[in-house]
């Protein structure tokens, strides 16, 4: 392993935000020379207070993990080996170059992954790159897992960014469908420490209502927890808001002045009686009636559909439920119910409510049509536009932080169409099961030698936040920034060899203009010369990470706003600042070109008929359903070359109810196969009386015994791919997010 320099030889302690998941611990991370010796949760960051899970204390073994690239990778006679940058994007001109000449741009795909969420360079320098591809074939993890919820975002309040986020610290009731955030530490909800704040509301009289067909360490946690069928929670959503309009429990309040389709919405579930759907849910007609009425009774209350709610075959209809029932109840944009978070980074808006609206369809899918939304492609429709000959088929790749070949349906079949592509270069940390067919690899830095600071997610947190760290270490190459610059540049046409400043100072340009843009509602009498210069020292992402805070509701104005935030000021505060917690924000958030919460947009009522057609028309099937499941110590697919997160006993094992396991001949510890229409795995059975009767449960992520991968802990604890099984013929075809839970399975024993 190559050594790395420290920014200072002396023992330190850095505190920064730790970079894996959404939650956003603030970390302590102690240096002595070039080794991180430990990582513990920072106890004076007022957001995290201290929380820290397994993952967070293993930054400093990803780090000194000799596995993770340090050079690029460019493949020579069949071979990935060691190369200078300037080799590997010099080989990326000359691998696209020949590909774009004789297919056009449409021949080329970006595919862009969670960890680029989770850090500033990539958040910052995502938007110039999918712009230097100029080709509408982008596709991300986002239809993979929360697609449904940006579309009714978009379609509803007219911003598919503003997420409907649950004030867990203020709320009384929280009514949670398809989340386990004892294990993920929440999604779409920035709340470090879950389990904390959990306790906090039940210790204040709140309720926590589970709704999930295991009895997940969420479940356990709760007040009540309630099995439901997977992929029927739409009906049941449907049902609580037939019994709202059934008992006159519909209270808007303070918005209804903006919400306009109330009436429609009451004729499309008038159908979804609770006695109607029980037989499809196993939810029995008396129960559901009573979820309704505690829920239109709390104070404040939130429903929380999440990723268990989103990659079914309804996405799009279970999220649109989920958020009509906050609107109805009077609980959207309420201290305790949903709210939307303002980070500190962003302008309020304080204008009248209305806007551009928002649009799905602009264009479709080349092989079988599906509509983009948020201008992506459905990932469930990537291999066949890799595989079907004609204009436009996909046969190059850039993937950025991404690992498809394990995270997205019918794995098999990508893992196939990856190996047949023209050319595809990779910006990645691992040789893995994707990185394996690249061309090209582009080595990320460690998260600790690049700048910290969680500009997505705070638009996500139940408080407005602002922590910034410096990088712990110099890099041993190029700045992120850098990377992406470089490979923007390359992907422009000018070359190899350009100068990375060139898009460093176009982005920081737009972002100027932008702001003084009077249109765009300039108020003050900031110039461009003196923004420039306040802004010089900096780095390019510190440059437009101060730009928007300064900038920003609690911005200092450049001096104009005295006390106002900037970097500086986060500088000075290594442990984050704290700006409070959510507030009402509509209706003068409302983008909608109406102006007002539309809760009967076309595409969804015209998708409802889907919904209504299974209502009439159960499945019959009796076989197993498929779902997955977290682990604390897991982390997507990646995570399991790091010793201490995946020592002990395998975790990926197929959990099913006794009753099940006696039905299919099946012991505990015993080898079964597991069949579905997209292929076959073989994994050990585990026994559990979590399970609902009828559904079986693997984790995702695993799979590492594949030839070419360079991750020697994890091909050690391989595990199988869950994705095998997912089916990329079925997807919500509302919003294109494929179907990871409820997955019709045969499981027989191996003798
Ligand atoms: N069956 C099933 N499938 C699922 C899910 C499920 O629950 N069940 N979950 C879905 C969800 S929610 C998501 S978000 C997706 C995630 O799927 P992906 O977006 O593919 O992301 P990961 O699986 O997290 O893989 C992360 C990749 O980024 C690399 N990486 C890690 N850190 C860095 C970094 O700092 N820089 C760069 N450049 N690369 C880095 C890793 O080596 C790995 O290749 O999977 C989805 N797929
Ligand atoms: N430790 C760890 N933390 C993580 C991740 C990780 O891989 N490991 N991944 C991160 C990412 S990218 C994401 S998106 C988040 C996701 O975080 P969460 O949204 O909390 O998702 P999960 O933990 O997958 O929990 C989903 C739950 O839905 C249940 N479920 C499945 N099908 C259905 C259904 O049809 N109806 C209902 N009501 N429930 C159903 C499952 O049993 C499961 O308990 O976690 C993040 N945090
Ligand atoms: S909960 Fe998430 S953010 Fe916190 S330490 Fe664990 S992985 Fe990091
Ligand atoms: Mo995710």
């Amino acid at each position: 392993m190559s050594p790395v320099k420290t920014v200072n030889a002396e023992p330190q302690i850095h505190y920064r935000t730790c970079p894996l998941c959404e939650a956003t611990c603030g970390l302590a991370i102690e240096v002595e020379g070039d080794r991180v010796v430990r990582v513990r949760g920072d106890r004076e960051d007022p957001f995290s207070g201290g929380f820290i899970c397994p993952k967070g204390s293993t930054l400093g073994e990803l780090h000194h993990d000799p596995d993770r690239l340090r050079k690029p990778l460019v493949r020579r006679n069949g071979q990935l080996e060691e190369a200078t940058w300037d080799e590997a994007f010099a080989a990326i001109a000359a691998g696209l170059g020949p590909v774009f000449e004789e297919h056009g741009r449409e021949s080329l795909a970006l595919l862009l992954g969670n960890p680029i969420t989770h850090h500033l360079a990539p958040a910052l320098y995502v938007v110039p790159l999918a712009r230097a591809c100029a080709t509408r074939n982008i596709y991300s993890a986002s239809t993979v897992d929360q697609m449904p919820q940006h579309l009714v975002s978009g379609l509803l309040w007219g911003d598919a960014n503003v997420f409907p986020i649950p004030d867990i610290d203020r709320t009384d009731h929280l009514l949670m469908l398809g989340a386990n955030p004892m294990a993920s530490n929440g999604s779409l909800i920035t709340a470090p420490d879950f389990p904390g704040r959990m306790k906090k509301l039940r210790k204040r009289g709140g309720r926590l209502v589970v709704i999930d067909p295991r009895r997940t360490e969420t479940a356990l946690r709760a007040d009540e927890h309630l099995f439901i069928t997977p992929g029927t929670d739409v009906f049941w959503l449907a049902a609580l808001v037939q019994t709202l309009f059934e008992e006159d429990l519909v209270s808007i309040g303070r918005l209804a002045p903006f919400v306009e389709g109330v009436d429609e919405i009451r004729e499309l579930v008038r159908p979804f009686t609770p006695e109607r759907v029980a037989p499809l849910c196993g939810i029995d007609a008396e129960t559901t009636r009573h979820q309704a009425r505690a829920l239109a009774e709390a104070a404040a209350g939130a429903v929380y559909g999440r990723f268990g709610n989103h990659t079914v075959e309804f996405g799009g209809a279970t999220a649109w439920m989920a958020a009509i029932l906050n609107i109805l109840t009077g609980n959207f944009d309420r201290p305790g119910g949903v709210m939307t978070s303002s980070p500190i980074t962003s302008r309020v808006d304080d204008a009248e409510p209305g806007g551009r609206g928002y649009r799905v369809g602009r264009w479709k899918s080349r092989v079988s049509g599906h509509p983009e939304v948020n201008s992506e492609m459905p990932a469930a429709s990537l291999a066949e536009e890799m595989e079907t000959e004609g204009k436009g088929r996909i046969r190059a790749l850039v993937t950025v932080a991404t690992n498809p070949v394990r995270s997205y349906p019918n794995s098999e079949r990508l893992d196939k169409a990856f190996a047949e592509l023209d050319f595809f270069v990779a910006f990645d940390i691992y040789v893995n099961e994707t990185t394996r067919h690249a061309d090209v690899i582009l080595p990320a830095p460690s998260a600790l030698e690049e700048e910290s600071y969680e500009l997505i997610f705070m638009a996500n947190a139940v408080r407005s936040f602002g922590k910034f760290g410096k990088p712990i270490f110099d890099g041993e190459g190029p700045s992120e920034a850098d990377i992406f610059a470089r490979l923007v540049l390359v992907l422009r046409g000018e070359g190899a060899a350009a100068d990375p400043a060139i898009v460093h100072d176009e982005l920081l340009n737009e972002a100027v203009e932008r702001l003084l843009d009077p249109e765009r509602g300039q108020t003050t009498d900031l110039g461009r010369d003196e923004i420039m210069a306040a802004l010089k020292e900096l780095s390019p992402v510190e440059k437009l990470l101060d730009l928007k805070l300064r900038t920003g509701w609690q911005g200092d104005l450049f001096g104009r706003r005295p006390g106002g935030t900037s970097l500086g000021k986060l500088v000075e505060h290594p442990h984050g600042v704290d700006f409070g917690p959510m507030i009402e924000r509509y209706p003068a958030r409302l983008k909608t070109e109406s102006g007002q919460f539309e809760l009967t947009p076309e595409h969804l009522v015209a998708d409802w008929a889907r919904v209504r057609a299974r209502l009439e028309s159960p499945d019959a099937a009796d076989g197993l359903l498929l779902i997955g499941r977290r682990h604390i110590r897991s982390n997507n697919s990646w995570m399991h070359n790091i010793e201490p997160l995946v020592s002990g006993r395998s975790r990926c094992t197929l959990l099913m109810h006794p009753e099940d396991a006696l039905r299919y001949g099946l012991a505990n510890g015993s080898l079964s196969e597991v069949r579905s229409r997209a292929g076959a795995v073989r994994v050990e059975v585990e026994i559990s009386e979590a399970m609902m009767p009828g559904v079986v449960s693997l984790p995702h992520g695993w799979g590492h015994d594949v030839d070419g991968i360079r991750m020697n802990v994890a091909a050690e604890h391989a595990g199988v791919g869950s994705n095998i099984l997912a089916d990329d013929r079925v997807m919500d075809s509302a919003s294109g997010n494929a179907v990871l839970n409820g997955i019709p399975v045969e499981v027989s024993a191996i003798a």
